[in-house]
């Protein structure tokens, strides 16, 4: 099983049908892989139960074909029964000790922080790595707190020695800075699924994150 974790990799992809311009989360994925992407979460959060299950056994699928690593967002049930690579939960979400319970050593957990206490905790309870945000301002996530810029993604690249990744409004225009900040893996959802050519647009990124010098 591909256990990529951020760091390893420098984009990290997710779906999300409501921004990817009618294509399905099939269509999302294999434009992402084609385009070498490495980390896919699967997140749909108003997909039904049913639906996500069969979505993420065609995703778990493609991605180990592409030999890419395959994160399930929330739903840890959903994760174990297709032998997704891991979860990522929120702060609201089961917690990380709960998850890795249910999901064992081997499994990657993700944790979504924003603050150097959550950073702390999470990498104390045994998350194997964390998000850090948002960065801008998004209107993808819906019940996102406000951006906490560049301050606290340059608190964890000084004092967390753990693998993260930056998400949160970041664009192809914008993610030289995350990246001149000492981000070497973000997280991009509207800019990658909500563009007209999604390979088109990973290559563009990658692109603009190796301007750092
Ligand atoms: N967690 C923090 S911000 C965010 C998530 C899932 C949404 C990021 O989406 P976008 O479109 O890349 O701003
Ligand atoms: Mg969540």
């Amino acid at each position: 099983m591909p256990r990529i974790l951020p760091g390893e990799t420098d984009i990290y992809a997710l779906t999300d049908s409501r921004l990817a311009l009618g294509r399905s989360v099939e269509q999302q994925a294999r434009a992402l892989l084609s385009a070498g992407v490495k980390i896919l979460q699967y997140r749909e959060k108003h997909a039904h139960a049913g639906v996500m299950l069969e979505e993420c056994r065609l995703l778990r699928r493609l991605t180990l074909e592409a030999g890419a690593c395959f994160i399930v967002n929330d739903h840890v049930d959903i994760a174990m029964l297709v032998d997704a690579d891991g979860v990522h939960v929120g702060q609201d979400d089961l917690p990380v000790r709960e998850a890795r319970r249910l999901l064992g050593p081997d499994k990657i957990i993700g944790l979504s922080t924003h603050s150097p206490e959550q950073a702390l905790a999470a990498v104390e309870a045994g998350a194997d790595y964390i998000g850090v945000g948002p960065i801008f301002a998004t209107q993808t996530k819906e019940d996102v707190c406000a951006p906490v810029g560049f301050s606290y993604l340059e608190w964890v690249v000084e004092h967390i020695h753990h693998p993260f990744v930056a998400i949160g409004g970041i664009k192809e225009h914008n993610i030289v800075q995350v990246v001149r900040r000492g981000a070497t893996c973000c997280a991009l959802v509207s800019e990658l699924v909500g563009a007209p050519d999604i390979a088109a647009k990973v290559q563009a990124v990658r692109a603009a994150m190796r301007k750092k010098a």
